[in-house]
């Protein structure tokens, strides 16, 4: 893929108000799965359980055992909300693909997560576009039934909600990138992933933890709100935190303060970039982003 323009979140911008979510969400429809999706997501699974060994971090693979996924057919959301809300309060609810922010936000702060209904075709085995049944549920869903991630998530739908006000809807989009889709956490045996948009490509789970190529930056909020994203190839930063507790306890403070700051104080920076004050686990060679932009 070409590296193109770097972009913001490119999803949607709802302008609806919050209470209008229950238009965007359906029935899963799972008994209308045929066999030839069925086996899309068998093949997906199976590939990517054995590559997530080892590079997951311990709450996601908790996750997956607790939801006791099946692994040949694409699970069915009623049946794995049941376990999650006993776990975390959590439920699983269908929607078509991406929908507005504000929507978005008022389903998170409900514990209510939005998982595409459809799945990929088998030439798109390796990479999506539009988050499908496999990205949210095989990489978001796992950890919604971890009790302090589950709280993150609740706590971040709320922050959207508060940023919509201030019209920062773009900074927190890029905390929810580089958290919740592309985030590293350092752990006592080594590098591990919770971001759903790395555990979900086989071949950026192996890069996010493994390249020379991306930098690797300790996770500073107003650092990550500050910070550009590509949304067509690997990431070029992962930024690391220590524990889903320092995530939570940065996130659930009220953003309005940072969100002035960040109004007064108009730094960006590009994903390739480390500034002065990042604490730098690895400085990336950036040789996979070079060698796409030949
Ligand atoms: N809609 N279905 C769906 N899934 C997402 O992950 C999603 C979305 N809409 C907006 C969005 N994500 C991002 O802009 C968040 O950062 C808000
Ligand atoms: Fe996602």
């Amino acid at each position: 893929m070409k590296a193109e323009k770097v972009q913001d979140s490119g999803n949607p911008t709802g302008h609806g108000k919050p209470e209008d979510w229950p238009k965007y969400i359906g029935d899963q429809g799972w008994e209308n799965y045929t066999s030839e999706e069925h086996g899309v997501w068998k093949t997906l699974f199976e590939r990517q359980k054995e590559i997530v060994k080892g590079r997951a971090c311990k709450e996601y693979l908790d996750g997956i055992a607790a939801l006791e996924m099946d692994q040949t057919q694409i699970p069915n959301f009623e049946e794995a909300s049941k376990i999650l809300k006993a776990k975390t309060g959590w439920e699983v609810v269908a929607v078509k693909g991406l929908i507005p922010d504000l929507p978005f936000f008022q389903l998170l702060a409900e514990r209510k997560f939005p998982a595409g209904n459809f799945i990929r075709k088998p030439d798109q085995m390796d990479y999506i576009e539009e988050p499908d049944v496999f990205h949210d549920f095989f990489g978001h869903v796992p950890l919604l039934a971890n009790p302090i991630f589950a709280d993150y998530m609740e706590a971040y739908g709320k922050g959207g909600l508060k940023a919509h006000e201030h019209g920062t809807i773009t900074n927190l989009a890029r905390l929810y990138w580089y958290t919740v889709e592309f985030g590293l956490i350092q752990q006592d045996d080594g590098m591990r992933i919770y971001g759903a948009g790395i555990l979900s490509s086989p071949g950026e789970t192996k890069f996010a933890v493994e390249s020379n190529s991306p930098n690797r930056i300790g996770f500073d909020l107003k650092r990550v709100m500050q910070t550009n994203y590509r949304v067509d190839d690997y990431q070029q930063s992962y930024f690391v935190i220590d524990s889903f507790d320092q995530l939570f306890s940065e996130t659930y403070a009220d953003f309005s303060k940072l969100y002035e700051e960040i109004k007064q104080d108009k730094t960006e920076y590009a994903p390739e970039d480390i500034a002065g004050s990042d604490n730098v686990f690895t400085k990336g060679t950036q040789e996979y982003a070079k060698s796409k932009d030949k």
